[in-house]
């Protein structure tokens, strides 16, 4: 049993650019205001005007927008949990900036200081890719490996044969950005196991025939060697998948959902699939990634016998 604390606690956001975490962030506020989920609002957060804004738009029918480079908010929401196998109170700290800092976090290889004050307190982190966005870079296959580098004896420059930029593959990043965050842990003498859970965000662009199925299962077949990487370093983390649908559509690409969304109750919208009890599961409780990346829910389906559930 988690022991009430009036603490600190951060949860760190990370993903590239279009990833869906601002929009998670504001479904996660929504979420917390309403009391019905596992975790609850304890109180009023800084950095208010940001949430409050954001979740107008998204109670709107338009999503939350991109973040801009400048922008880093703290949010610190006073948080509670309360129930038979967890009791929980305190701050969370959940940071929110672009996806080009966190580019930049792998390019440079350096961390600021707004993210080093997050490590002592880091309970865990929610890690994003997004179905459908233009800014994931696919695994080279052995064509477009061939056309970036060549053969051994027949290296070409770096720009492929279209002159097209090698972009890193999404998944190589991910892993980068664990490595830093577990090797900074680490460096805060934190040596147990980094929760980790991983978000497919727009679950509702996932290819309908496999919405049913497990987001470990997306996670396997999209990105094969992070995927790999989950599976080989359960003495390093502790991972889930989660897929998160913010309004349990798109506003933009199915015609007619804007005007149903708004004629229901948005406050209610959404909803996560995830497989902690063995089988793929929806509920409406977009505060469940969250309560399981703080340790406050500790089933875990990732890697039952290496099994994709
Ligand atoms: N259909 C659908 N689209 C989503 C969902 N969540 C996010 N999106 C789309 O993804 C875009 C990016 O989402 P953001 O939440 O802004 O992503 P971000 O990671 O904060 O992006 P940066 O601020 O650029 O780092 C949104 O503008 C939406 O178009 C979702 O649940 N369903
Ligand atoms: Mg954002």
């Amino acid at each position: 049993m988690t022991k009430p604390t009036a603490n600190n606690h951060s949860v760190l956001l990370v993903g590239g650019p279009d990833a869906g975490k601002t929009n998670f962030l504001i479904r996660l506020w929504i979420a917390l205001q309403s009391g019905e989920g596992r975790l609850q609002s304890d109180g009023l957060p800084e950095d208010m005007e940001y949430l409050n804004a954001g979740a107008q738009t998204l109670l709107g029918g338009e999503f939350a927008p991109r973040t801009s480079r400048e922008v880093h908010t703290r949010n610190v929401i006073p948080v509670r949990a309360t129930s038979n196998r967890s009791d929980f109170r305190g701050q969370l700290v959940v940071p929110d900036s672009s996806g080009e800092e966190w580019m930049l976090i792998h390019r440079n290889r350096e961390w600021s200081e707004r993210w080093e004050e997050a490590i002592p307190s880091l309970l865990g982190c929610l890690l994003f890719v997004r179905a459908g966005s233009l800014e994931i870079h696919a695994p080279l296959d052995w064509v477009s490996c061939f056309d970036y580098f060549g053969t051994a004896d027949n290296l070409p420059d770096a720009p492929d044969s279209d002159g097209e930029e090698f972009a890193m593959p999404t998944q190589v990043v991910l892993i980068d950005w664990l490595q830093c965050l577990r090797a900074a842990v680490s460096a805060h003498g934190g040596g147990s196991l980094l929760r980790v859970g991983v978000i497919v965000s727009a679950w509702d662009r996932v290819p309908t025939e496999q919405q049913g199925e497990a987001p470990q299962s997306y996670v396997a077949k999209n990105f094969p060697m992070f995927h790999d990487f989950i599976l080989s370093n359960r003495e390093r983390f502790a991972f889930e998948c989660f897929g998160v649908s913010i309004v349990g559509g798109d506003f933009e690409f199915a015609p007619g959902f804007r005007e149903n969304y708004l004629r229901g109750v948005p406050a209610q919208a959404g909803y996560v699939v995830h497989a902690l009890g063995g089988v793929p599961t929806r509920t409406g409780d977009h505060t469940l990634p969250l309560a399981w990346a703080m340790g406050l829910v500790t089933e875990s389906a990732v890697g039952r016998d290496g099994a994709v559930p």
